[in-house]
């Protein structure tokens, strides 16, 4: 195959814990100030990865950030060394020390949108970088998640880097969780589906209870600064009801690889009217659309929300088949684990393989198997130009769990980030880990 799609996994840092920061995600919302074991959650990670790789599945790795996130404290006036910035913190705000703590960059799904060559007018692979808008703890990525990339992208001949929209919720961008693509080859002119959750400049239908983290302003920014053409580009709403219900990223109620479209009856509020839009775009580019819609008779929209069935990965297999990821938590679902039974045994359906994983530290958080993942669509010349040392190979994989072995905690409460030597053991492990993954100066701390 010289044309793949390759993703890029966060990997788990070593301050993985539960603070419920996420309001609007039922996980984190329900797990908030439970034990959480960084070991287990990064080891977790990684065993996805390797047997993705081992699969022969392009897969890459971006490292954490450095947490706590210090540089952050002093800039909100906490003064003096390290040691008392952070019993400082500790008093006077846990709350606040233990968001700028959160290990959040794993899910690598929010770190950018990403636009593969073929689409863009440059014939390059544009990056934009989520500014993540709607939360705290995850406004705070996207300077370092601008440095990883383009550290790992690091050829301007092949790879374009915009740095986050601006900081305000009329541009609140969560990158590619609410980005879709249909196409025939990868390699080939695509569209694009951008998915929002409100407009910012006009009056329209918006969730009640729970915020709609990405806006239509956003979206359409971010499609001018990849140069998309605007014929193959389209943006549609999520459906505000499900956001209520928990789905605060569209990739928790859909997904889609190549020709096919995994997606709940509820997802959009449109929803026929853009599937009818991805349908004509697709005859005139020559393909044929895919549209698998699991009805609500079938799966509950509370159960597809639960079981985290559309945060799964669709991944073409070298025969052109696909396999679909899953988290192992959609077994326990009678339903859902039928369908997809069912699915994958229908001879009229690419997908034939499920694999299912054990990511129950990160979907503790509310983050399955898509939200830990980057797509990116690259040719021969593109993966060339890819920093080496962000692939995983079998050498890279027994390094980094070598790595996690020797830094990461095994269990971790929202309160401990009071301790000196938690910060120490942190940014110690980072700055070797720049070293394994061949990353340079991508942290602007020193140990
Ligand atoms: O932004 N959880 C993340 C989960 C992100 C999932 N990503 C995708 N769906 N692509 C979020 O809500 C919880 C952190 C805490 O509560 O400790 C959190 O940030």
């Amino acid at each position: 195959m010289l044309n793949f799609e390759a993703n890029f996994d966060g990997l788990v840092g070593p301050t993985h814990h539960y603070a419920g920061l996420s309001l609007g995600n039922k996980a984190s919302l329900y797990n908030r100030n439970e034990l959480s074991n960084p070991k287990k959650a990064a080891l977790q990670g990684l065993k996805k990865m390797k047997l993705l790789a081992d699969r022969g599945f392009i897969q890459g790795i971006l490292p954490p950030q450095p947490r706590p996130n210090i540089n952050a404290l002093r800039e909100l006036g906490f003064i003096g060394n390290d040691a008392q910035i952070l019993q400082y913190a500790s008093k006077v705000s846990p709350h606040l020390l233990s968001a700028l703590s959160s290990a959040s960059s794993m899910w690598a799904a929010n770190a950018a949108t990403v636009s593969p060559s073929a689409d863009s007018a440059d014939g390059k692979i544009h990056f934009t970088v989520a500014n993540l808008n709607n939360k705290l703890h995850r406004s705070l990525e996207a300077p370092v998640t601008a440095a990883i990339l383009r550290a790992t992208f690091n050829n301007n001949s092949y790879f374009v880097h915009h740095n986050s929209l601006i900081q305000q919720s009329d541009f609140s961008d969560e990158g590619a969780a609410n980005h879709n693509r249909f196409c025939s080859e990868y390699t080939h002119q695509g569209i694009q589906l951008f998915v929002y959750g409100r407009k910012a400049f006009t009056k329209g239908i918006e969730p009640q209870f729970y915020p709609a983290r990405q806006t239509l302003e956003a979206c359409e920014a971010v499609s001018r600064l990849h140069q998309l053409n605007l014929k193959y580009t389209i943006f549609a709403q999520q459906n505000p009801i499900i956001i209520d219900y928990g789905v605060f990223h569209n990739d928790v109620i859909s997904v889609s690889n190549q020709n096919i479209f995994f997606h709940h009856q509820y997802s959009f509020l449109e929803q026929e009217k853009l599937l009818k839009k991805i349908k004509d775009k697709s005859k005139v580019l020559g393909f044929s659309f895919i549209n698998i819609e699991v009805p609500d008779r079938e799966i509950k929209i509370k159960d597809a929300i639960d079981s985290y069935l559309f945060n799964s990965q669709l991944l073409t297999k070298q025969d052109g088949k696909m396999m679909i990821v899953i988290p192992e938590e959609c077994q326990q679902y009678k339903n859902v684990w039928n369908y997809l039974i069912n699915l994958t045994k229908d001879p009229s359906c690419p997908i034939n393989e499920i694999q299912p994983f054990d990511l129950q530290e990160s979907m503790r958080n509310g983050g399955g198997p898509a939200c830990l993942r980057l797509r990116v669509v690259l040719n021969k010349n593109e993966l060339a130009a890819v920093n080496s040392g962000s692939l995983l190979t079998e050498d890279r994989y027994q390094q980094l769990t070598q790595w996690v072995q020797k830094y990461y905690r095994d269990r971790l409460h929202s309160n401990d980030f009071f301790d000196l030597q938690l910060l120490k053991e942190s940014y110690e492990a980072l700055d070797e880990l720049t070293q394994i993954l061949m990353l340079g100066n991508i942290y602007d701390f020193q140990c």
